[in-house]
């Protein structure tokens, strides 16, 4: 297991690189370039990146996310150009010692939360929180609206300004495209990017929808064990696995999200994992816990073990933390909550080993 952190750029990320290399146990980042869909990736920027990461004594194995253009989910002509921006990325990132890019195929909305600091009674810290309810007679230009007041002024990733500008245009085009035309489409890019990822040693993970099921009758596709069954096999290669979220399958209780673990990590088809607890509340109503089990509703040592069991050399990061400490930062990746959320799998993680050995 390579513990890794969430990390957006000097640019853009208030958590300095020195600080997560002071983490225990943190052996690199899942990192990004900050551009927008579509984007041919420039080498010398890459580059400069990596330098930067790897003086911090880090590395930059992971890529999250390459994001996908709209055009391409929904299929039409101008797709094709999209891909091969797309393609010669992963070639640039594969010269550059890239094992791992993280993407997803959700149409419009990446994740979607209903409020983005909800106070834990029991605390006094905040977290992500959803509550179907809550989005009552609300729209999605509303809930983007909503969205964007409760950023602290970051940029959140899926929430890119680019993308907000043409939302009520995506929303239009998507008007009639349903899950097997979104499956088609994603087929054609799949068939297009694996070839390329095997020659370059590259391995493509979806993430799964989050939460984990349709919305604004929007369609979405990768919320369940048979979804990602269709995925792994829509370009059966060992290059086209799955970003294993335990929070984004888990937020509907229907998923077994350990017996998730274990078959796609006895796959071979599981290239990333984000690892973190979710209390349920009601139905499709939820919020993000500290990383502990007895916080939330999953079981992290069973999530740790199946990991071990299936998927030991897989690259993990504690992914979203709640606002503790009066941190101010960008909501759900401040440092001190996934801090303590990467010591504590790193300590489950010794004794799984321990025990196991
Ligand atoms: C949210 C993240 C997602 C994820 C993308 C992958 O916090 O987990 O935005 O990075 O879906 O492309």
């Amino acid at each position: 297991m390579k513990m890794t952190f969430r990390w957006y750029g000097s640019q853009s990320d208030p958590i300095p690189l020195k600080y997560v290399k002071q983490i225990p146990g943190m052996t690199g980042l899942m990192g990004l370039l900050d551009k927008p869909a579509g984007v041919d990736w420039p080498e010398d920027e890459f580059r400069a990146l990596k330098k930067e990461v790897n003086d911090a004594g880090l590395a930059i194995e992971v890529i999250e996310s390459v994001n996908v253009h709209e055009d391409i989910k929904l299929g039409v002509p101008s797709r094709d150009e999209y891909i091969d921006n797309y393609i010669s990325t992963l070639k640039m990132l594969g010269r550059n010692g890239v094992k791992v890019v993280i993407y997803n195929f959700m149409p419009v909305f990446d994740w979607l939360r209903t409020d983005l600091a909800r106070v834990i009674p029991e605390d006094g810290s905040n977290s992500l929180y959803f509550d179907e309810k809550d989005l009552g007679e609300m729209g999605p230009l509303e809930i983007v609206k909503k969205t964007a007041e409760g950023s602290q002024g970051f940029t959140l990733p899926g929430w890119e300004p680019e993308r907000l500008a043409l939302l009520e245009k995506t929303l239009k085009q998507y008007e009639g495209v349903t899950g097997d035309d979104l499956r088609k489409h994603y087929k054609y890019f799949l068939d297009a990017v694996i070839p390329v990822c095997e020659e370059t040693g590259i391995r493509m993970a979806c993430h799964p929808d989050d939460p984990a099921w349709p919305i604004f009758g929007l369609p979405r596709i990768a919320h369940s064990m048979d979804d990602f069954d269709r995925i792994v096999k829509l370009h059966d290669s060992p290059a086209n696995t799955v970003c294993l979220c335990t929070g984004s399958l888990g937020s509907n209780p229907d998923n077994d999200v350990v017996a998730c673990i274990r078959h796609f990590g006895t796959m071979n088809r599981i290239g990333a994992m984000h690892v973190r607890n979710i209390k349920f509340l009601g139905y499709h109503h939820f919020r993000e816990a500290s990383h502990l089990s007895a916080d939330g509703s999953l079981d992290m040592y069973a999530i740790m073990k199946a990991i071990y069991d299936t998927c030991p050399d897989t690259y993990v990061r504690p992914d979203h933390g709640r606002m503790i400490w009066d941190e101010k930062g960008r909501p759900g990746y401040g440092l001190y909550d996934r801090a303590l959320g990467a010591a504590y799998l790193n300590g489950v993680w010794e004794a799984i080993c321990r025990e196991n050995a």
